[in-house]
């Protein structure tokens, strides 16, 4: 994967409130392709894996346990500078930051439950994409 592709997650908090389909069409419209998609549920050993790099800070516990909390929905984008135009697609962490017209702004209520997750580099966007999706599973 390199600089033309990212992974994103849609987090539980906008599966549950139903914002799936809004927010791929969000995505689509933003030119990003789908090369690969699944609806899954993390168990708490595969989300601590996939955050282990934030293990020790105050809110690791609380983001196990908000990850794990219902289905999720994975995919692998393509676009010409898929990080970085994907990154500023869904907008600051915190939704309050978030640009208008971003994401995060319109989807998410609170730092801890922000409706979507973005690679923040082409090496993690490769880590994260081979987490989750087998070499059969990638157009
Ligand atoms: P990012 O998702 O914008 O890249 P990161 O700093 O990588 O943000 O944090 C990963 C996830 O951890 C965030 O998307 C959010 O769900 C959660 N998180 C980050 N900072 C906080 C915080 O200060 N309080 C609660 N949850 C947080
Ligand atoms: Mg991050």
């Amino acid at each position: 994967m390199k600089n033309n592709r990212t992974f994103t997650m849609i987090k539980p908090d906008a599966v549950e409130n139903g914002y799936t389909g809004a927010i791929l069409a969000h995505i689509e419209k933003a030119g990003f392709k789908i090369v690969a998609m699944k609806l899954k549920k993390l168990t708490t050993e595969s989300a601590r894996n996939f955050y282990k790099i934030h293990e020790g800070r105050p809110f690791f516990n609380d983001l196990i346990n908000y990850m794990t909390s219902g289905p999720i929905v994975a995919a692998i984008l393509e676009k010409e500078n898929a990080v970085s135009d994907f990154r500023a697609l869904i907008g600051n962490t915190n939704p309050q930051e978030a640009k208008e017209g971003t994401i995060r702004r319109i989807y998410a209520k609170s730092i801890d439950a922000n409706a979507i997750h973005g690679s923040d580099s082409d090496d993690n966007a490769l880590i994260e994409g081979d987490f989750h999706f087998t070499n059969e599973e990638v157009i």
